[in-house]
């Protein structure tokens, strides 16, 4: 039997897996099935802490991420995970890749991970990751982790959903030249050099701090730069330790506040110019509006004159 929202919404605030897999799967299909499920929940707890992972392709995130997962379940976290991968399609290696590097988590009921490949639609791919995230908080998961690729700057706007980002870097050549070209060196809170075993990475991480070094003088919070082996658990422990570091520093500056209150508002801004592009498209199919268009090209009226009329127009139609 298909069950109704209601029925779905009440399961996700009762702890229903099956119930945040299917609203996951429609806020996927459908970003705008969020407005429905946020009009409906009781309140939203705004809760859950996201921690992001990024970095070029096969740099090690979702080992990296596996490993994490681990460190916070022994800490009783509950845990869900959002893996995207926008280079690739859906059916992808590296889709694949992630749920084989983080099966070892499958059975256990308080990690819930959602593997995501491209639709080609990088803003709505953000907005949908948001609403997972949303999910997650009410469903009353404690840490969201998103694991995304970031080649370019487009890429950048789901990783900044995150409270704290972690850029996963490796020692070969050129990774950081393509850090600082995708604009990771500015987003990243906590810098990793995965893949130590392969040796520069010492080398890697001093050319990272130097850079973010240059930028930090007066900040408060002095961005780390550490190296791991993500296959064998080397590093992981100092990582999670910094992310938690990390998230106190922005706790108890009001920084973590700050960042989500700004959140909200561009979010707000996206919506409301949405909304208003789309009673606009609405309005144009009316007879007034053709009629307006018309005394226009002939002449009758100026745009001028006219925007006020339309403003009016969207008014009266809602
Ligand atoms: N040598 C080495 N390989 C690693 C390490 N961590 C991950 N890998 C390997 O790197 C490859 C890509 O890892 P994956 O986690 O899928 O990277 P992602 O694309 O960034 O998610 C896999 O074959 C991993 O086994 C490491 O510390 N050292
Ligand atoms: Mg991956």
């Amino acid at each position: 039997m298909k069950r109704s929202y209601k029925d779905l919404i009440k399961g996700l605030e009762s702890n229903d897996r099956v119930c945040l897999s299917k609203l996951i799967s429609s806020v996927e299909s459908n970003t705008s099935s969020i407005f429905k499920i946020v009009n409906s929940v009781k309140k939203i707890p705004n809760k859950i802490y996201t921690i992001g992972i990024t970095g070029p392709p096969g740099a090690g995130k979702s080992t990296l991420t596996n490993q994490v997962i681990k460190k916070l379940r022994a800490l009783d976290l509950k845990i869900g995970v959002v893996a995207i991968d926008p280079s690739s399609p859906f059916t992808g290696g590296a889709v694949l890749g992630d749920r084989v590097r983080m099966q070892e988590h499958s059975l256990d009921r308080s990690v819930f991970i959602r593997s995501v490949g491209s639709r080609g639609d990088l803003g709505g791919l953000s907005y949908s990751t948001s609403s997972m995230i949303k999910l997650f908080d009410i469903f009353g998961m404690d840490i969201a982790i998103i694991e995304t690729v970031v080649l370019g700057q487009t890429e950048l706007d789901i990783i900044k959903i995150s409270d704290s980002v972690v850029v996963t870097l490796v020692p070969e050549a050129g990774d950081s030249i393509q850090a600082m070209k995708a604009g990771l060196m500015e987003i990243g809170d906590i810098f990793i050099v995965n893949k130590a075993d392969r040796g520069g990475a010492e080398k890697l991480a001093r050319e990272i701090d130097y850079m973010v070094s240059l930028k930090q003088d007066n900040a408060q919070w002095k961005t780390k730069v550490l190296t791991a082996q993500a296959e064998n658990d080397i590093g992981v422990d100092e990582l999670v330790t910094e992310i938690m570091s990390f998230r106190e520093y922005e706790e108890s500056s009001g920084l973590l506040i700050k960042k989500r209150n700004k959140r909200k508002i561009s979010e707000l801004n996206t919506l409301v110019e949405k909304r208003l592009r789309n009673e606009l498209e609405k309005t144009k199919e009316t007879a007034t509006f053709k009629d307006m268009v018309i005394k226009l090209e002939n002449g009758l009226l100026e745009p001028e004159v006219l925007v006020d009329k339309v403003i009016n127009l969207i008014k009266k139609n809602n």
